[in-house]
């Protein structure tokens, strides 16, 4: 009966290992949130347009932001301000006409801030979170 040991024995290593593999691509745990990022990219899109209304940045450390211009033949700059009225910058970046794209560098104390294009100040509005 060596034969049916050896698949007995063979059949035990499957099922622990099948028992391991569950365990393993279970998991479980969900990504609470993910942490304030200190790279954000935002699009400037057709028509006079951001791709986020809603920006989520680490506070008290440099942070990039890259705008991309996604809208072709219009320039765009992308400025962030510490009022609701947009009348205090805290940082920006140059124009550039899409396709294109420019980058600013800033470290923010925790809080609120505005951003705009400064262009198009109505139409291409949002506001930015650091925490
Ligand atoms: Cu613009």
């Amino acid at each position: 009966m060596r034969m049916a040991g050896k698949l007995l024995t063979a059949a035990a290593l499957a099922l622990a290992l099948a028992a391991l593999g569950a365990a393993c691509a279970g998991g479980g745990d969900e990504e609470p949130e993910a942490p304030p990022a200190t790279s954000i990219t935002i699009r400037a899109v057709r028509a006079l347009k951001w791709d986020q209304k809603k920006l989520t940045a680490a506070a008290g450390q440099p942070v990039t932001v890259t705008m991309v211009n996604e809208d072709t033949g219009v320039p765009h700059d992308f400025v962030i301000y510490r009022d609701s009225a947009r009348t205090q910058v805290v940082a920006k970046t140059e124009q550039c006409t899409a396709p294109c794209q420019e980058q600013l560098r800033v470290t923010l104390p925790a809080g609120k801030y505005y951003y705009n294009c400064s262009i198009h100040p109505v139409e291409m509005r949002g506001e930015l979170e650091a925490k």
